[in-house]
């Protein structure tokens, strides 16, 4: 039997002071899902920048447990678009996840199969409910870190592949200094998929 057990986060940075499972996402594992093509391939020609960090407990990936974990994404843009997650989602699409903000500004973009779109503000001491079904990214729109801590079922699992190919409907940008939620040029839908 389990017994129980606790961490701590380690601040200012947030890291959790104990995981078994860390994640780090350079520029490269994220090819095509930054809109300007041209001003990625010239970020990546000078250094495969890391663009976050995700520090997570293990559990037996079955009903009933929970999986969580400290993600952290670095401030920065590829061209006008702020620096964010890959974006997924869950395998088993009927399950839920919250998210509490621990560190700095950003956005939490979300969408469904279907194609509805929502936006959420992520800040210390917000919490952001993402219901089943509803896809996921998060974009660091600060001058810091943006750290959070991620708590779902164990057996909800990742599908990267759709957002990696069609996208998502919405991006988060600066223009003229302001953050804006804008479409998506390269998005397409998935009964157009190559
Ligand atoms: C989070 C994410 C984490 C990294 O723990 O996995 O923020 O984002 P990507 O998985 O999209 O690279 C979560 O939503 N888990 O389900
Ligand atoms: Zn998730």
């Amino acid at each position: 039997m389990d017994t129980p057990f606790a961490n701590d986060l380690i601040f200012p940075q947030g890291i959790p002071s104990k995981y078994d499972n860390y994640v780090i996402r350079k520029l490269s594992s994220l090819r095509g899902q930054f809109n300007n093509l041209q001003a990625y391939e010239q970020m990546l020609a000078k250094e495969d920048t890391v663009i976050y960090e995700v520090y997570e407990v293990k559990r037996p990936e079955i009903p009933g447990e929970l999986l969580h974990g400290v993600s952290i994404i670095h401030p920065g843009k590829v061209g006008n678009e702020f620096f964010m997650t890959k974006g997924h989602f869950h395998a088993t699409l009927e399950t839920a996840e919250v998210y509490y903000g621990l560190k700095g500004q950003g956005m939490l973009v979300l969408e469904l199969p279907e194609g509805d779109w929502a936006v959420e503000e992520m800040r210390p001491g917000r919490v952001v409910y993402i219901p089943p079904r509803w896809a996921h990214r998060t974009v660091n729109t600060g001058q810091e870190d943006l750290a959070f801590l991620a708590v779902y079922p164990a057996n909800a699992g990742h599908d990267y592949g759709t957002i990696e190919d069609q996208g998502f409907r919405k991006l988060v940008v600066e223009e003229n200094g302001q953050i804006r939620v804008v479409d998506n040029p390269h998005w397409h839908s998935p009964d157009q998929r190559s």
